[in-house]
Parts: C-alpha cells; sequence; structure tokens
C-alpha cells in the first residue's frame, strides 16, 4: 500500500516534520508494506485543495487545519475561536488528545463529509505580527491583519476591531511587503521559517490562540484497509501525536532565538493587555453556537474539559 500523505506546509516546519516521522515510523513497523510519499504545501494543490482531494480519495492522508475546513465543516471552526484554549499548553495537548467533544460530535462531523479525523494536535501559540505594535484594541482598529479563510477566524477579527483579510498561505510574504496587509497571525516557526521578519516590524508575544490541526484519512479509503493495518495506522499517529508536542516546542524555542537576532522587535502583552482582546473574542463563542445544536454540544464541553484540565494541570 502506498500512501499520499500531504500536509500545508513547508520543508522542515513542523507538518513536514510530522509526516516524515510517520513515514518512518510506519514504513519499519509495517515491514514495508505500507509505504509513504510526504507532499509539502503547494506540491498538490493549495491547501484547501489537499483538503478536497482528501474527501475524494486522490490523497489518502493529510494534515488540514480547521482554519482551511470551516466553510465544508462548521463544526471545525471550534479551532478558530481566540482565548477559548488554555495559556497552559499541557492542559491544550491533554484535551486535544482525549476530548469527548473532539473526537464525539466533532469527529462525526468530519466523518459526514468522508475525512476520518484520527488526531487533534497542536502547532505552539500564535503570535501576532504587524508593521506596528499591537498591545491594545485601539492599536488593533483597522488593521489588515490576514487571517486564514474560515469565517469564524474572520468574525473574530471583526469582534478585535482589525479589518481581517484571507489570503492564501504562499501569498501573505509579497503581500506583507507590499503593504496589501499589515500583519498577520502564526505560530512563531512559521513566522520565522516564512521570514516574515523581513516585512514586519513588530513580533507579538500574544498568545491569543494556538494553532491547531487535525492528521485525518479518506474515509473509503481507510474503512477499506484490514484491520490490522488500520490499526497501526492509529498506533503510529498516536505515537507521533506524543511526540509531536516536544517537537513543536523545540522548533518554537529555536525559532524565538534565530528570530532574536533579526531586525524585529519583540512586544510581550501582559495579562490585563491579552484579557481586554479577550473579552472582545467572547461573541464568537456566541456565533459558534449558532452553527448547529453540535456545535453547542461541542463548545459547551470542550469548555468544561479544558477547564478540568487546567484544575489537574494548572492554567
Ligand atoms: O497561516 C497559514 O496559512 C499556515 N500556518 C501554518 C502554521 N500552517 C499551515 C498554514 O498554511
Amino acid at each position: 500500500i502506498n500512501l499520499k500523505f500531504a500536509h500545508e506546509e513547508g520543508q522542515g516546519d513542523v507538518q513536514d516534520l510530522y509526516a516524515n516521522k510517520f513515514k518512518e515510523l510506519i514504513e519499519e513497523k509495517s515491514d514495508g508494506n505500507i509505504t509513504v510519499d510526504v507532499y509539502t504545501a503547494g506540491q498538490l494543490g493549495s491547501n484547501m485543495d489537499v483538503l478536497q482531494s482528501l474527501q475524494t480519495g486522490a490523497i489518502e492522508i493529510a494534515i488540514t487545519s480547521p482554519g482551511f475546513s470551516g466553510d465544508v465543516i462548521p463544526e471545525s471552526q471550534i479551532m478558530a475561536i481566540p482565548f477559548l484554549f488554555s495559556d497552559n499548553l499541557e492542559v491544550n495537548k491533554k484535551v486535544l488528545n482525549e476530548s469527548e467533544a473532539l473526537y464525539g460530535p466533532l469527529a462525526e462531523k468530519y466523518e459526514e463529509k468522508g475525512i476520518t479525523p484520527f488526531k487533534f494536535w497542536l502547532e505552539g501559540f500564535m503570535w501576532w505580527t504587524a508593521n506596528k505594535e499591537i498591545t491594545t484594541p485601539d492599536d488593533m482598529k483597522g488593521v489588515k491583519m490576514r487571517t486564514m479563510p474560515t469565517s469564524l477566524i474572520i468574525k473574530s477579527y471583526e469582534l478585535m476591531g482589525a479589518n481581517p483579510t484571507p489570503t492564501d498561505s504562499g501569498e501573505i510574504y509579497t503581500m506583507l511587503q507590499t503593504k496589501g496587509i499589515d500583519g498577520q497571525e502564526n505560530p512563531l516557526f512559521y513566522v520565522y521559517s516564512s521570514n516574515f521578519h523581513e516585512v514586519q516590524d513588530y513580533l507579538m508575544d500574544s498568545k491569543h490562540h494556538i494553532y491547531t490541526t487535525v492528521t485525518a484519512a479518506n474515509q473509503d479509503f481507510f474503512e477499506g484497509l484490514s484491520q490490522e493495518n488500520q490499526d497501526l495506522i492509529r498506533e503510529v499517529v498516536q505515537e507521533v501525536n506524543d511526540w509531536s508536542f516536544d517537537m513543536q516546542d523545540e522548533e518554537a524555542e529555536k525559532a524565538l532565538e534565530g528570530i532574536k537576532t533579526e531586525d524585529i522587535e519583540i512586544v510581550e502583552l501582559t495579562s490585563e493587555q491579552r484579557q481586554a482582546f479577550k473579552e472582545l473574542s467572547l461573541d464568537a463563542r456566541e456565533e459558534y453556537k449558532k452553527e448547529s445544536d453540535a456545535a453547542k454540544e461541542i463548545i459547551e464541553t470542550l469548555e468544561k474539559e479544558i477547564e478540568e484540565a487546567e484544575a489537574e494541570l494548572g492554567e
């Protein structure tokens, strides 16, 4: 069996390291019966195309982020709500790994669209970059912030006062350079590997969100495999997932060291400053609930799960 495994990032980025770890482990554990070809962003079309190809089965496995799937699976926009997850990444790791909300009603919504989600996982805190310092909602007013295309992300940025501008991943750098957009949000490894520091003056440690994604398969393909192969794939995804938490942490650490040597000013938001943005964003939760009964159940369960994990592991 040969698997096409597509992801949304460049060579050496977090998703690429993840996909290659999966390849290494599955080829080894299946004694070569399962082989994997990894495709980076753009090789099989845009990130929206990858989602579609996963649905049709042209691609067997993919890392497909909720920021791109919101129009196909509205409930996946639970991942588009800022300040919903914890400030403690260990808490988020636990919730993304075990959540009944995500692996129950949300997974069902993926299945309805022909996608089998294996694991949700995180790629680190999101940071803002911009051509100005942004620490208050006033600073954010009218700023053209590039976002991923999902409508609830756009809505959240409107709530925070920005002028959100969805842009293809591959166009962010040029748009920043030509001032078509003023800023963007992404985890640090991606900011650094995409060289956004070359075209941005400020990097805000805003921790307004975490970047979450999901490793998933085409449903017909996956269900057509033998039980043994299904189990093996699930086992390897779990192993890679567990491994990815420290890996993303190291990548963020390396990026921070690198970016400190570049010509960009790093600004850390205080908890009071973050709180002001959080309050503005709260209506995004209400918007999400309106999507469906399932959405209401997903967010209410998830909020409880995050609270419980914080009580156990600390905030
Ligand atoms: O901002 C984006 O479009 C992208 N960010 C990350 C971290 N991964 C994939 C996606 O293309």
